[in-house]
């Protein structure tokens, strides 16, 4: 009776590290939102002088990074807030976490030493503040390193190797091609670091007070690892790094658990001692948990990024995809997308077209056609991964334009611009746009009804959104429920709420959006033969 009631009033915490803000979700034993905080780094701790989260340096090759001591300081805030919000902590049975995907942090050495004798009575930062032997990490929208990408598909014999290797070609954001680059640029402090972190297994090793080990959900966003064999590639280790394997440590399956909560969270926030932390792994993986994404379902989080992803039975590789193994089941996989104009891009046309006001995006949005008079339009404010362009391009009925002749033209040209693209490269996943398909939408912008209508007309497809539209970090806290009882992941989440829809297409949809996608593919070939005509002169 009595562990009765202790198992009906545990909780669980999941935490989200994305790109510009650290939040965390305190769950019931149902998976119900009891309580949630977050920090925002660039308001929040602007004394670390980050634009939307990171850090860009001009001086070296825009080179994108961000301090990791900030992440550290925003445990100590939000932990704060969550205890000002009224979490028990001492309730709080397992934590796991997701974090964004691909960014690496770099523990000197004798950093774990430091991590077993923390002193509950300072903060987190100012014990850490020395234990990073690179303080600002590259993270995901780093794409500097083309050299070391290069280097890395001609140690395995070249990008479709190394794609059916990994699960994905050479990536400049990848973690692999990262770490080569700072043994190439920072020798010392590469041969002063004890361990390398994903973002992700960085955020474990802080509540675990120890080094915790990558999962092989976010290890396969490394090209590093043999996503059949379900280990580090040798021949990639090499190519990167030496010395390599033992900084990275064995991965382990996403429900791993780790072990207890460092005594820091014990004694400074009475933490439970019997607290487990169980893995932490990537936001995309943590997305597809957060969601229950079933076969049939085409999910897109409208975040920051924009990224698409659908549950694979099997390694399918596709060329710019990237599969990676399944955070639920270690024997299945998932097909990730990733476009890095998403919403900031989104952002930048609200703000020039509609006065920095979504209620008047909208509006330009709902008073132009589905199909837009012809008008299509690309917007990269930097360089895209898919496909591989920068700029604005703008194309009417006939021709590529300067300019839009009208404010909504523009508007709708983006979102419709941005979905487009994604039906081509589901399509090449071999997911059957509009045939019984459906699509579910998280992330911040998937609060908004106008950009989901256009996004079930281009998709020819109902659209649905998650109740609570944080996947990530609910995923994560579902994956601490999960690893800790160890028991069936559809028993699990089985009291969830079902999807619910928000719009379906219209019937005239795929008549306009077949060919415009059709349209989309012959634009971007052309874009990209003009680049790399003009890299050749
Ligand atoms: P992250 O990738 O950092 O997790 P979020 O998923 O929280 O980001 O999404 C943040 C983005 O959501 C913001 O950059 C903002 O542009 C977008 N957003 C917020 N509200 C709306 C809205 N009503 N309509 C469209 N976009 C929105
Ligand atoms: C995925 C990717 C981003 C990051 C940041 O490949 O680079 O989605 O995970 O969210």
């Amino acid at each position: 009776m009595a562990e009765d009631n202790v198992t009906a009033n545990r909780t669980f915490l999941g935490f989200d590290l994305s790109t510009q803000q650290l939040k965390v979700a305190a769950l019931n034993d149902n998976l119900e939102v009891l309580h949630e905080a977050h920090v925002k780094f660039d308001t929040d701790l602007p004394e670390f002088r980050t634009q939307g989260g990171a850090v860009i340096d001009k001086s070296d090759h825009h080179r994108i990074t961000a301090p990791t001591l900030m992440w550290v300081k925003a445990v100590d805030m939000v932990l704060d807030r969550l205890m000002m919000a009224g979490v028990d902590f001492s309730t709080v049975a397992a934590i796991s976490g997701s974090a964004q995907q691909h960014g690496s942090v770099y523990w000197q050495k004798g950093a774990s030493q430091t991590l077993l004798r923390l002193n509950p009575d300072e903060f987190l930062h100012q014990q850490l503040a020395h234990c990073f032997s690179v303080p600002d990490g590259p993270i995901w929208m780093d794409g500097s390193t083309a050299q070391q990408c290069r280097q890395l598909e001609a140690a395995v014999g070249g990008a479709e190797m190394l794609a059916a290797i990994t699960g994905s070609r050479a990536y400049e954001r990848f973690t692999g091609a990262q770490i080569a680059k700072i043994y190439q640029t920072k020798p010392d402090a590469y041969k002063n670091t004890e361990r390398i972190s994903l973002v992700s297994s960085f955020l474990a090793t802080i509540f675990l007070g120890r080094m915790a080990p990558i999962d092989l959900s976010d290890g396969s966003g490394m090209n590093l690892m043999d996503i059949g064999a379900k280990r580090w590639h040798p021949g990639l280790l090499d190519a990167c790094a030496p010395g390599l394997e033992e900084r990275l440590g064995d991965p382990v399956p996403s429900n791993t658990v780790l072990g207890p909560v460092s005594p820091y969270f014990v004694d400074r926030y009475n933490f439970n001692p019997d607290c487990r932390v169980v893995a932490f792994t990537g936001d995309n993986p943590a997305s597809l948990m957060g969601m229950r994404l079933g076969e049939g379902w085409f999910a897109v989080s409208l975040g920051t990024s924009d990224t698409a992803f659908l549950w694979l039975k099997d390694a399918k590789v596709v060329p710019d995809g990237h599969v990676l193994r399944n955070p639920v089941d270690e024997n299945s996989f998932m097909a990730l997308l990733c476009f890095e104009n998403g919403s900031l891009t989104r952002e930048r046309v609200r703000n020039a077209c509609a006065e920095r006001s979504w209620d008047i995006f909208n509006q330009l949005l709902d008073s132009t056609p589905r199909g837009n008079f012809g008008n299509l339009g690309l917007y990269y404010d930097v360089q895209e991964i898919l496909p591989k362009l920068e700029g604005d391009f703008r194309y009417n009925k006939t021709q590529r334009v300067a300019k839009f002749t009208s404010l909504e033209v523009e508007v709708r040209a983006c979102v419709e611009g941005q979905f487009i693209a994604k039906r081509a490269y589901a399509e090449d996943f071999g997911f059957d746009v509009g045939r019984g398909t459906k699509i579910l939408a998280t992330g911040g912008a998937s609060k908004n009804k106008a950009i989901l209508q256009v996004l079930a007309d281009v998709f020819n497809s109902p659209v649905y959104v998650q109740k609570v539209a944080e996947s990530a970090m609910l995923g994560a806290a579902y994956q601490a429920k999960h690893g800790l009882t160890g028991e069936n992941w559809e028993r699990i989440t089985a009291s969830l709420p079902e999807p619910v829809k928000v719009c379906d297409p219209y019937p005239d949809a795929d008549e306009i959006y077949a060919p415009m996608t059709l349209r989309y593919r012959h634009v971007v070939q052309e874009l990209l033969d003009e680049k790399s005509s003009k890299l050749t002169k």
